[in-house]
């Protein structure tokens, strides 16, 4: 049975929305995102940095929520959720899928580090400034890419939506959803509609 190690509001609700569109049983291990959970030995022993998500899957442990999804649909995902390998179609999907966390988690990254994360004293507010630039920057980019979409890759949801929905949840919680940005916001909404997102986020 596969195992999911997460914590609310973290990468690890990539994973439980990624299995319940694909309809993957999972077995959820819910850690408070504290380091007394994080930095536990035991949890240690499965994400040497102590971060999540990781996955136990019958022995196989895994980390990193981009390799876990591609994973779990190269096991899992008979062809669904995302295009045909070896096609244009799915160059530019893998092209988002990365870009999600790549690229666009690492201002994002850096606001919650800067603002809540780290001790009030280890904060640089000069990095949180320059990251909501970043982001707001990478927003506008996504703004035009959707013009005309339903998802990133064109009709159909894929996983890429799903890394990139993480990053969007993040915007709408950091407060840079605004209204720059009409294609991103209708595009959120669309995906937080879902049944399997709710359940992530939950
Ligand atoms: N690239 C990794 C990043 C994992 C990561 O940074 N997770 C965050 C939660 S979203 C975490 O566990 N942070 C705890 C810490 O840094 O101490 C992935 O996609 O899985």
């Amino acid at each position: 049975m596969l195992k999911i190690y997460h914590a609310p509001n973290t990468r690890s609700l990539r994973l439980i929305w990624l299995c319940e569109e694909l309809g993957i049983p999972y077995d959820l291990q819910t850690l408070k995102f504290t380091a007394e959970d994080l930095q536990s030995e035991k949890y240690l022993a499965l994400h040497p940095l102590g971060k999540v998500p990781s996955i136990d899957e019958d022995g196989l442990v895994l980390n990193e929520s981009g390799a876990i999804a591609q994973y779990l649909m190269a096991k899992h995902g008979k062809g669904r959720l995302e295009p045909e390998p070896g096609t244009a179609e799915y160059g530019k999907y893998l092209q988002w899928f990365h870009f999600a966390e790549a690229t666009f988690m690492v201002p994002l990254g850096n606001i919650a580090q800067h603002t809540f994360v780290r001790p009030e004293d280890q904060r640089i507010p000069q990095v949180a400034a320059e990251s909501v630039e970043s982001a707001k920057k990478i927003l506008g980019i996504l703004d035009k890419e959707l013009a005309g979409k339903d998802f990133i890759c064109g009709k159909a949801l894929t996983a890429a939506d799903i890394m990139l929905g993480y990053d969007l949840f993040l915007c709408k919680m950091f407060g840079l959803l605004s209204d720059d940005y009409p294609n991103v916001g209708s595009y959120f909404n669309r995906l937080a509609s879902r049944d399997a997102f709710k359940k992530a986020t939950a």
